[in-house]
């Protein structure tokens, strides 16, 4: 029986965080998120959220995804042929930027409806099974006086028993960085894992300058060194730097991941389920970690995230960031460092509507 869309909401909200994120590209001081609710003529709604990155950004998000859905009302709740009708639509005004992470919130939000609708879990949906995915907790380290960095590593490994953590670095004084990063380890001892993210803020030179330097430091990765889009550049960082550079959250489709990994810039890939279009960007994506023989691990999105990697062939590490979780009616639960699938129709996301209402932005 079909399941056809009968309209899209957008709503945006700007929720607190607990730890606002300062990374060496910059601060974000509230988690500005776009709503999205699909409905559909079984009564049924897939949910899925943005994070558009800054409150400004909300009202074209919100304006973004209602005028997708204007062009999908009636349509079946099949999400390859969404993304082929609208990714046609869309040929000659292209889809990066705002416009993309809207295609990949109805993608989302209409995947979940779809699993919702035949009572499974995403991930089973999906064929998997339901399973704990490993994280690591994301959601503090930035960029900060390199004396506190070790009292809030131990608060964020108690938070869900991690064995896990990430490291914001690209400090102007990279004395500072290496501070940091050995306050921290001193603290964490040496069996938890130390991912550690520039955020595009080097030039290649100084990242193979301040690579080679962190090589003695024992952190799992280094994400991000030089600009997302320079994989030449990025290649001589890898190839220069022993640590293994982990890049993909900033990367747009399969088709610029495979070039990213002709090229040879990284040993591991993190694509962002809104970034890289959406469920299906995202199975594209595995595909392409698998034949490469690449791990692939996600960026934010843990809720939908999980899912995801439960079916991702080189399943590597989860983000976990609780930016979402304000406004979520369960937000997903982690356990000895690894975050459960929850056990039940759909991707889990439900809104907490007294929340909703709270932070909501006109
Ligand atoms: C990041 C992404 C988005 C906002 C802040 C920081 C970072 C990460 O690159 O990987 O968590
Ligand atoms: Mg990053």
């Amino acid at each position: 029986m079909a399941l056809n869309i009968t309209g899209i909401r957008a709503r945006a909200v700007a929720a607190p965080f607990k730890r606002p994120p300062m990374s060496a590209s910059g601060a974000i001081s509230q988690a500005a998120l776009v709503l999205v609710d699909l409905d559909t003529d079984a009564g049924i709604t897939g949910r899925a959220y943005l994070f558009a990155f800054m409150p400004s950004m909300l009202k074209p998000t919100v304006e973004c995804v209602e005028a997708l859905g204007d062009m999908l009302r009636g349509d079946e709740v099949a999400p390859l042929t969404i993304d082929a009708k609208l990714r046609k639509r869309f040929t000659i005004l292209d889809v990066h930027g705002i416009l993309g992470q809207a295609l990949a919130g109805v993608d989302m939000a209409a995947w979940d409806a779809l699993s919702q609708s035949q009572g499974m879990p995403l991930a089973k949906s999906l064929g998997g099974t339901v399973r704990p995915v490993r994280a690591y907790n994301s959601c503090g380290l930035w960029i900060q006086d390199p004396a506190k960095v070790a009292d809030e590593a131990e608060e964020l490994l108690a938070e869900g028993n991690y064995a896990a953590l990430k490291i914001r670095i690209g400090r102007p004084d990279f004395r500072d960085d290496l501070a940091a990063v050995r306050n921290v380890r001193k603290r964490i001892g040496d069996d938890v894992l130390l991912m550690s993210d520039f955020n595009q803020s080097l030039s290649v030179n100084e990242a193979i300058a301040r690579g080679q330097a962190l090589d003695d430091e024992g952190l799992y990765w280094i994400e991000e060194p030089v600009r997302h889009d320079d994989y030449a550049g990025c290649a001589r960082v890898a190839a220069a730097v022993e640590t293994p550079i982990q890049i993909g959250e900033n990367l747009l489709n399969s088709l610029e991941m495979q070039r990213a990994i002709d090229a040879g810039s990284a040993e591991f890939y993190m694509p962002d389920v809104q970034r890289i279009g959406g469920v299906t960007g995202w199975l594209r994506a595995a595909t392409l970690a698998q034949v490469h023989g690449l791990d692939m691990s996600s960026h934010l999105f843990p809720e939908i995230s999980a899912h995801l990697l439960a079916v991702t062939p080189t399943c590597h590490w989860l983000e976990y960031v609780d930016w979402g979780a304000a406004v979520l009616k369960q937000p997903v639960e982690v356990k000895d460092g690894h975050v459960l699938i929850p056990d039940r129709p759909g991707n889990g996301i439900e809104w907490d509507e007294e929340a909703v209402a709270r932070y909501a932005v006109k």
